[in-house]
């Protein structure tokens, strides 16, 4: 899978490329990430990306022409989508990075600061994705994410233990996962549920789908209240 992104800021990317699982992915030629900064298609002799805002209002936006010069030769051996994104697009899920996951290329458009000319969205992208109701400086972390999510996802790219079939919204399963130890099996005086040493697996299993459920529940229906579980409880030790 080919991913192109275009950025202001490249080098927000190099630490991300450089590890853990993108990085193999990477490395194993399942994805490959080109960046471009589409500065470099402005025509303007300051190489200037953004201008004011047409009816007065706060703020820069930035031009179609550099975006639409990169796409262009970014297309010009083929079309690809074009995903912008930014907090007014569809939120996005694990069903919309399966999507895409089965693609050969897509480019990724990261806007910063600023909106972008009405006129490229209308003209030039095919999909806008927002992480959620929150604003952040620019598309690159989300950006990010996406490549995350659909780098995970190619083949060969997780070991059998890492395995993307079991993750918590695979399947369009839309379900939390459950709580997981390790040793040791007591730890400042609290041990490990007694159901995971049991050696009984159905009951292992029957246990992982209930906790699992009730997560699930009480996340998703009662978020307000499980949003804060207080500070690390250090006084014990
Ligand atoms: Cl995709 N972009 C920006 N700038 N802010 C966001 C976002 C995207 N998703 C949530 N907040």
């Amino acid at each position: 899978m080919q991913i192109d992104v275009l950025s202001l800021f490249p080098e927000m990317f190099s630490g991300f490329l450089a590890s853990s699982i993108v990085a193999r992915a990477i490395e194993k030629e399942a994805i490959d990430v080109i960046l471009t900064d589409f500065r470099s298609y402005s025509t303007n002799k300051h190489r200037k990306v953004d201008d004011y805002a047409y009816g007065g209002f706060a703020g820069l936006v930035l031009q179609a022409q550099p975006i639409w010069d990169a796409l262009k030769a970014l297309t010009a051996q083929g079309p690809a989508p074009v995903i912008y994104f930014t907090p007014q697009g569809r939120k996005l899920t694990q069903s919309i990075l399966e999507h895409y996951a089965a693609l050969p290329r897509v480019i990724l458009l990261c806007g910063h600061y600023k909106e972008l000319d009405q006129r490229i969205r209308d003209m030039a992208v095919s999909d806008e994705v927002s992480l959620g109701d929150y604003v952040l400086s620019g598309g690159e972390l989300a950006s990010m994410v996406f490549i995350d999510g659909v780098a995970r996802l190619q083949a060969g790219v997780l070991t059998d233990a890492q395995s993307a079939s079991s993750d918590s919204f695979s399947d369009g399963k839309d379900s939390l996962g459950f709580p997981c130890y390790t040793r040791p099996e007591e730890w400042m005086g609290v041990k490990v549920p007694q159901v995971l040493t049991s050696g009984d697996h159905a009951q292992i299993e029957a246990w992982a789908q209930a906790q699992a459920q009730s997560l699930t529940r009480t996340r998703k229906t009662n978020e307000a209240a499980s949003k804060l579980k207080g500070p690390m409880r250090l006084s014990k030790s």
